[in-house]
């Protein structure tokens, strides 16, 4: 159990910029990536959230991610995804930063989000290039088709696949701008999202990790939280000062 220390900088922040990932959700029942009991069958996400194993066999890719949106659609945000949500509203300036592609954090009503890796929620079609949110579960046939045939995808970005070019620009100028980070259910491995608390940390901010484990962060920020992300931000952002 770790008592939170409430550093100054914690009630002087008015531009705080939160990064999450998968450890966010799991008190919600959602699989995390690489902990124990990791999110897939016998594969690993590098070698399904590809666009190689797309082209190879969209069919299971889509198998995977059918799986993971009938399991998603049964989980509720947590009390860590609603805490954040609150956050938004209490300082001048914020903006929440997730890797996941879940959509917890919408659904928890956060608004000021960036969705670095895309939403599982939404499909693409590679030949439109249109964007649509297709909520149902299961999706009707797999793998799904557009209107002018095309085998549709998901809405998210792959292992060797750029990031969004808005989402990259708002998160660096969040992370260059901020005078608090909060990094939350991260391991901290894949990139460019990882690069993020680095560079707060290089701008002046103070940087605060809450994870169960230690990760490559853990040596570099300023203050550590060991434990549950839905035990500790309630704990941490109820002595905030009040909206
Ligand atoms: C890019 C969307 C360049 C899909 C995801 C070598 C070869 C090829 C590429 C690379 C390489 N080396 C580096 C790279 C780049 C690569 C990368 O970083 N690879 C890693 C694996 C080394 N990155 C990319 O490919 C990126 N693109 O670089 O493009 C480029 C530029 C221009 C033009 C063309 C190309 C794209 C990366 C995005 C990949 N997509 N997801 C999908 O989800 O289906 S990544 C995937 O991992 C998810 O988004 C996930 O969020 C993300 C990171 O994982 P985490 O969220 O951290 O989750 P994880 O399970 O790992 O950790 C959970 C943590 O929570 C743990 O620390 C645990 O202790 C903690 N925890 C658990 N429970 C709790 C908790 N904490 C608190 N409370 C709890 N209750």
């Amino acid at each position: 159990m770790t008592t939170p220390t409430f550093d100054a900088r914690w009630r002087e922040a008015r531009r705080i910029a939160v990064l999450t990932g998968a450890g966010v959700s799991a008190e919600s029942g959602i699989p995390t990536f690489r902990g124990a009991g990791g999110l897939w069958r016998r594969y690993r996400a590098e070698e399904l959230a590809t666009p190689e194993a797309f082209a190879r066999d969209p069919r299971l890719v889509w198998e995977w991610y059918d799986w993971r949106r009938r399991v998603i659609a049964e989980c509720r945000p947590n009390a860590a995804h609603h805490v954040l949500a609150d956050l938004e509203v209490r300082v001048p300036e914020f903006l929440l930063i997730t890797q996941n592609v879940d959509g917890l954090h919408r659904r928890a009503g956060s608004q000021r989000v960036v969705e670095l890796h895309g939403s599982l929620w939404r499909v693409r079609c590679p030949a439109e290039g249109t964007v649509t949110e297709r909520p149902e579960v299961p999706l009707p046939s797999l793998p799904p088709r557009c209107a002018c045939g095309a085998v549709l995808r998901p809405d998210v970005v792959w292992f060797g696949e750029a990031l969004p070019t808005d989402a990259v620009g708002r998160a660096y100028g969040a992370a260059e701008g901020c005078d608090l980070m909060l990094v939350v259910g991260t391991s901290a491995l894949v990139q460019p999202a990882a690069a993020l608390p680095a560079i707060a940390k290089a701008h002046g901010a103070y940087v605060v990790e809450v994870n169960l484990d230690a990760t490559p962060l853990s040596h570099l920020v300023d203050e550590l939280h060991r434990g549950k992300a839905g035990e500790i931000l309630p704990r941490l952002l109820c002595a905030l000062p009040g909206p």
